[in-house]
């Protein structure tokens, strides 16, 4: 758990890096090898997987300079969502992402930080069909912050506009075509950016560009 929100931390880094990988050490592996510079990190059901929930808690507790997400990518009824936020809020988490559509009365109450999915990187889903009602379900729940896809500026754009003061972040940078700097010129806040990062031969290095790219913000 860190000790900045993560508007502080937007002062500081755009880039919240993902990490999905199947072995164990390397979680560590590339945490250590960017360091400080790394803010932000988001895990998902591969690091459950694979390291275990205690295993997330002392890699969370090792790095207790960074604020985690748990893409959780909730959609389960509420007190089941309950359940899981406080147990996940227990592993060190700070911020968890659920489903748009599943409305405010399913959303787990305020544990932690709460990012709203709205738009996905891959598809087409129904989210596409009817962004305009994803939206409207989105702004009933409470939350810190939305999840738009960083691949898709257009969709980036039209979520600022209705969700003026959250923190949007925007997976799909990089291996998924996105620009991190055409994404923060739309609107986000931050790009989330695994493969280009935990694969790269030089993973300080190509979040140092992602950081320049962001503060550019050009596309
Ligand atoms: P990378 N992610 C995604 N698309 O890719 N949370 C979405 O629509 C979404 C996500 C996550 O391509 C995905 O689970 F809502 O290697 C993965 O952790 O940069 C990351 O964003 C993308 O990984």
């Amino acid at each position: 758990a860190s000790h900045m929100n993560i508007e502080e931390i937007r002062g500081r880094s755009r880039v919240i890096l993902a990490i999905d990988e199947e072995e164990p050490r390397k979680y560590w592996n590339v945490l250590d090898a960017v360091g400080s510079s790394v803010k932000a990190v988001k895990l998902g059901w591969m690091a459950i997987l694979s390291l275990g929930s205690d295993g997330v808690k002392s890699l969370i507790n090792g790095h207790d300079d960074k604020y985690f997400i748990m893409d959780a990518k909730m959609a389960d009824v509420n007190f089941i969502n309950e359940k899981i936020a406080r147990r996940m809020a227990g592993l060190g988490f700070d911020g968890i992402i659920m489903h748009g559509f599943i409305g405010p009365s399913n959303a787990p109450p305020s544990v932690m930080d709460v990012f709203v999915l709205i738009s996905m990187t891959q598809g087409p889903t129904l989210y596409d069909a009817s962004l305009e009602r994803a939206m409207d379900y989105t702004k009933a729940i409470d939350r810190r912050g939305i999840v738009v896809p960083g691949n898709k500026p257009d969709i980036i754009r039209k979520a600022r506009e209705q969700f003026p003061s959250d923190v949007i972040i925007s997976p799909g940078i990089g291996a998924q075509g996105g620009s991190i700097g055409c994404a923060v010129k739309h609107g986000a806040d931050f790009g989330i950016v695994g493969r280009s990062i935990y694969e790269s031969s030089d993973p300080v290095e190509s979040l140092k560009r992602l950081e320049r790219e962001a503060a550019e913000s050009q596309c």
